[in-house]
């Protein structure tokens, strides 16, 4: 049987790349498998926010992932705070993970920056809660972008080791990564070898969910490009990641793949073509923008919406945390 979690960090207004790589695909799952989706505000804690935007950011989050159709009743849907058990268990997974491991993390080195000393210990250790945030529930399938795979590799080996270690046979599932659609790492506008991020200082190197038609259609417009005109096929993307990102988020917007875009739009001149993907772009999200604005109408609303799903998160990773405690030998009464 599949159980499906996956997380998303509060560190600021989710982008194209955010939706693109992994909401969607939360959206299409939901209808099969039984999903348990986390707003994940003690990840986001490792790069110190501000509390009150860090608040601000969980409520903006949920209200945009109910938004893009992830229904909050038939899915578990809660702020990873509001289940400690999350962070109980990334305790005993900071005791089975190896710091070789860890020190193997590529987004580790790339958040850190060059001053490492100065990076959080929480930050180092991210991928052990990532690991719990997921095994709390012994979920088996976990639906990501691209730039999440080497996290959920340690979080296979998290569990292989734990299973061999204490001779618990399957106790931990080992989780398989979903990468799926056509966009699994949309690149930034300005650079189209870095990934679209949230937390880029650049709001041009993005487009964000809140965006409004004419800021989307203004940061498309302006988009890094090159001066030759599209290319007819895969090949001619060789050496132009920005032309290979614009025609793969087009493909993804208007849901057809890569090849079937280029046939459609191969050997237009950019300006040409990015005002068919600035349509297609304000198209997909103004409804998304709209109704996350209307949610956030009523911050009440949202708050008791994450209270009920972290009671039922918590009823689902207590017999897990408990089964856990005794393989460990913990003493529990
Ligand atoms: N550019 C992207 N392309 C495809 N998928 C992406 N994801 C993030 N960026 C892209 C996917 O979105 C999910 C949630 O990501 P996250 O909030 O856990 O953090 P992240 O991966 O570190 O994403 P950001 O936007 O770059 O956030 P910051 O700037 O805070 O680090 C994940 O499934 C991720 O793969």
């Amino acid at each position: 049987l599949h159980r499906i979690f996956s997380g998303i960090q509060p560190t600021g207004n989710l982008t194209l790349g955010n939706y693109l790589g992994a909401i969607r695909n939360w959206v299409t799952l939901q209808h099969e498998f039984e999903c348990i989706y986390c707003v994940v505000d003690q990840h986001a804690l490792t790069v110190g926010p501000e509390p009150s935007a860090l608040r601000e950011a969980t409520r903006q989050v949920a209200a945009a992932l109910i938004a893009c159709g992830i229904d909050p009743q038939k899915n578990v849907l809660f702020n990873q705070s509001q289940n400690p058990d999350h962070t109980e268990l990334a305790w005993y997974f900071n005791c089975v993970a190896r710091m070789g491991w860890l020190n193997r993390m590529t987004q580790f080195k790339e958040k850190a920056g060059k001053n490492r000393e100065n990076a959080s210990t929480g930050l180092f250790v991210y991928p052990n809660l990532m690991a719990a945030d997921i095994l709390a529930y012994r979920a088996t399938h976990v639906p990501v972008g691209e730039d999440q795979k080497q996290h959920l590799e340690l979080a296979r080996d998290i569990a292989i080791k734990f299973n061999n270690d204490w001779k618990v046979e399957d106790f931990f599932p080992v989780v398989e990564p979903q990468i799926l659609g056509e966009a699994t790492r949309v690149m930034s506008l300005r650079d189209g070898t870095a990934k679209m991020s949230k937390s880029d200082p650049s709001d041009m190197s993005r487009i964000n969910l809140t965006d409004d038609a004419d800021t989307i259609a203004k940061k498309i417009k302006k988009a890094k490009t090159d001066p030759e005109n599209l290319p007819t096929e895969k090949a001619g993307f060789e050496g132009r990641p920005e032309a290979q990102n614009l025609v793969t988020i087009y493909a993804a917007l208007t849901g057809t793949t890569v090849d079937q875009a280029l046939a459609d739009i191969g050997g237009s001149q950019f300006g040409a073509f990015k005002q068919k993907l600035a349509d297609a772009a304000v198209a997909h999200l103004s409804p998304i923008t709209t109704e996350m604005n209307r949610l956030l109408e009523d911050r009440a609303e949202i708050d008791r919406l994450l209270v009920k799903g972290g009671e039922r998160a918590r009823a689902l990773s207590a017999p897990v945390l408990k089964d856990v405690r005794e393989t460990l030998g913990l003493v529990t009464g």
